[in-house]
């Protein structure tokens, strides 16, 4: 490692560590920044077991046992869980009151009512990978006691979201999607009127500038439809039938179908059967282009179930497939060939740079507000970990380059600026720290 690389390296150690809450002698969790964000959130955790596993790998386990320790009876995993109490965020457990409302959320536990993207087999396959070269047999025995749970939630992704019986997964609200704001939810959220706004105050811009984050106007509607999932007891026939926002999600459906891949080594290494797990990659793959791409430009949208459309954002989920992991070299030439037309970043640029959460040619685009410009450490390393296995090695080692560059040179933050590089939103945030470690030490 050079000497950049090892003050990286220190200070993305130093992050996890000081993030990280031990909730009692059992478990604990890495919250995702120190003020903004103080609880347990579900992507954010998968990110960070995979940066413990090299640090430490009992983190990393405890890390991903106590977020399933939220996980719902009937196998939805919740985008929050709140071990410990704190004022510091909105909307917290008292606004969701999931033990009141759903006969499947877990005993005594309190959580959100919504999820977000699918990458904990993704987690748990790389733990296990670390914890196999020193202790084999735990290793084996943490695996077996993670599938089921994991079995689990793909299970109700694919019984309970995939409306089509396509693999094409439909959402609830912008933050199950993980990209909150981003300009692939405009359409949609223009259509929904607000019957009567909710009184509420917003925690986030009192530690974050305001200018940073989504919009007071993305605000109210956020709130209004987590009141709409609350009413309707988070039941998803129930939501089907009602519910003003119903998106089908490419790249949560490409997340999870990249999840599938992982699940399925983790099914093999326990000889357990997997004919559930090829069907659902089997449905993804037939309906991936014919649903979701737009033939004139090769790019991947996602699709608004309520008008039926497609929702034409060029933003970084246009490319979700090249995360699903099993594009050929080919594929993945002709989708980068594609964005080099000018269409993401500019001619050639695509190659040299990273992926911005929303293409610098979208009218959309604003560098600084969190999905509507911004580079994300997190979506990168998707397509990093995607690239890596398609075999498309030119592409990987450029991308996996670049998030190091940004990372020593511009510090460990939310988001970046995609023109000026500069870090914003939250400082020292978790789930950059642990994509930080894991690229340095794979
Ligand atoms: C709402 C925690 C989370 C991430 C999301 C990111 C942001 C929350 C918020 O922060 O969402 O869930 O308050 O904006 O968009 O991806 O999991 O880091």
């Amino acid at each position: 490692m050079t000497t950049d690389s090892n003050k990286l390296q220190e200070e993305a150690v130093k992050i996890l560590q000081d993030n990280w809450v031990q909730v009692d002698e059992g478990s604990g969790f890495t919250k995702p920044a120190a003020d903004v964000y103080p609880y347990q959130w579900n992507w954010d955790s998968g990110f960070s077991a995979i940066g413990w596993r090299h640090i430490d790998i009992q983190r990393a386990m405890t890390e991903i046992e106590t977020l399933f320790s939220g996980q719902w009876k009937n196998g939805f995993l919740p985008h929050v869980i709140f071990h410990i109490p704190s004022d510091n965020y909105f909307p917290n457990e008292t606004f969701w009151q999931v033990q009141d409302t759903s006969d499947q959320a877990p005993e005594g536990m309190e959580t959100s009512g919504m999820t977000q993207p699918p990458i904990h087999s993704i987690s748990v396959w790389k733990v296990f990978e670390t914890l196999e070269k020193t202790d084999s047999e735990l290793a084996l025995d943490w695996l077996e006691l993670m599938y089921p749970k994991l079995l689990s939630l793909h299970t109700y992704l694919y019984r309970q979201r995939d409306q089509g019986n396509t693999g094409l997964i439909t959402i609830y609200h912008p933050w199950e999607s993980g990209m909150d704001n981003s300009p692939r939810w405009d359409t949609p959220l223009k259509n929904i009127s607000i019957k009567e706004k909710a009184l509420y105050e917003r925690r986030d811009t009192g530690f974050v500038d305001a200018r940073f984050r989504p919009s007071n106007a993305n605000y109210d509607t956020y709130v209004y439809l987590a009141e709409k999932m609350r009413e309707a007891g988070y039941d998803d026939e129930k939501l089907r039938q009602v519910h003003p926002f119903q998106v089908e999600d490419v790249f949560f459906s490409s997340v999870l179908h990249l999840a599938n891949g992982y699940l399925l080594r983790i099914a093999d290494t326990l000889n357990e059967n997997t004919e559930e797990i090829t069907t659902w990659q089997q449905r993804f793959r037939e309906n991936i282009n014919t649903r979701c791409q737009d033939r004139s430009n090769g790019l991947f949208y996602d699709r608004d179930l309520l008008s039926g459309k497609l929702l034409k954002e060029n933003t970084i989920a246009a490319m979700s497939p090249l995360i699903g992991g099993d594009m050929n070299e080919e594929e993945v030439e002709n989708l980068f060939d594609t964005l080099d037309e000018k269409l993401f970043c500019g001619e050639g640029s695509c190659r040299a740079t990273l992926l911005p959460s929303t293409s610098l040619f979208s009218n959309k685009f604003t560098p600084d507000r969190y999905w509507r410009g911004p580079v994300w450490i997190n979506t990168n390393w998707l397509m990093l970990d995607g690239l890596e296995n398609a075999g498309a090695d030119e592409y990987a080692s450029g991308l996996r380059n670049n998030l190091i560059n940004l990372l020593e040179n511009h510090g460990i933050w939310e988001y970046y600026n995609p023109e000026t590089l500069e870090g914003i939103g939250a400082e020292h945030f978790s789930w950059s720290a642990a994509l930080a470690v894991d690229i340095l030490t794979s």
